[in-house]
């Protein structure tokens, strides 16, 4: 079951539910933390209250998938990532620290893969983040820019996972290859990560470790990068990473944490101010946005 939120006809967040590909049923709430609180209060889960709750209303307030104004389907405070989760990811990172030089020795990279303790760093809080169809920012200051295409897990303050969604942890390669320790310049900045277009439930997730992702990138109308993966590479379990997460720390209900990419386009590729990107997952649907080029103040 997709929960989406969007902006209604008052200019009010709404929760929706899709209850097939283009309809979308009202649910009586603004964000979705509302609706598992409520589910809590009532002692069964969204899933089920959902289901009630389309069952009492039948088809009274439907709206068209495609005509809505989409938000990100959570108000997510923060939004954290995982890093060098899938083999894909470690190898990449060596390629940009290596500067096109082959070293046998071992990267940090390569010990974090197999460390006990995984990555895991800020990407973003709920004011940099934006939802389907909004403008990701490029930096100004980068020659080497990409999204990562990544599902990303719900929690709440305990750390339970509530459902799944889209991320995009948009990077720039060669600010992180220059020096490990620009990592945060080479992830966050002003609408430098995305998330949507719903929240599946996951109750409803049969299995979350056979996840298809797509990737595709336009421009002009082409299409110029296409490249799919499974989240059955994955090298971890989304538990043990929302454990590291949750260790010691304070975190908030709805907060999104991005479990890590196994797409990376080609070495030679950087995104450009009018490129399109679009990331699927079936089972949660296309999370698009166009690209717009950061223009630096100095
Ligand atoms: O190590 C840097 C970040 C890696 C990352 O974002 C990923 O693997 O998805
Ligand atoms: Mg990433």
């Amino acid at each position: 079951m997709r929960i989406i939120r969007f902006l209604n006809n008052n200019e009010k967040p709404t929760l929706g539910v899709l209850t097939s590909q283009q309809q979308v049923s009202l649910l009586p709430y603004s964000d979705f933390m509302e609706l598992v609180n409520d589910a809590e209060n009532k002692k069964c889960t969204p899933l089920k209250l959902v289901q009630q709750i389309i069952d009492k209303t039948g088809t009274t307030e439907v709206f068209i998938y495609d005509e809505l104004n989409l938000l990100t389907p959570i108000a997510a405070p923060e939004v954290w990532a995982s890093g060098v989760t899938y083999f894909k990811s470690r190898q990449a990172r060596n390629y940009e620290a290596s500067n096109g030089n082959s070293d046998s020795s071992q990267t940090f990279y390569d010990k974090v893969y197999d460390a006990e303790r995984p990555e895991l760093f800020m990407k973003s809080t709920e004011a940099r983040t934006i939802g389907p169809n909004k403008h990701l920012n490029i930096r100004s200051d980068s020659k080497w820019q990409i999204p990562e295409p990544e599902v990303g897990v719900v929690i709440n303050k305990k750390g339970r996972i509530l459902g799944y969604t889209i991320g995009n942890d948009m990077s720039s390669r060669d600010i992180e290859g220059e020096n490990p320790l620009y990592l945060p310049q080479a992830k966050i900045w002003k609408n430098s990560c995305s998330i949507g277009p719903a929240i599946v439930l996951a109750e409803s997730v049969p299995d979350p470790y056979n996840l298809e992702i797509r990737l595709c990138i336009y421009r002009e109308g082409m299409k110029i990068v296409e490249e799919s993966a499974n989240t059955n590479q994955l090298k971890r379990k989304y538990e043990e990473l929302v454990t590291y997460l949750t260790k010691d720390n304070l975190i908030f209900d709805g907060t999104v944490l991005l479990t890590g990419t196994s797409i990376v386009p080609p070495n030679e590729f950087t995104l450009q101010d009018g490129d399109r990107i679009e990331i699927e997952v079936p089972e949660i649907g296309v999370l698009a946005n166009p690209v717009k080029k950061l223009i630096s103040k100095e």
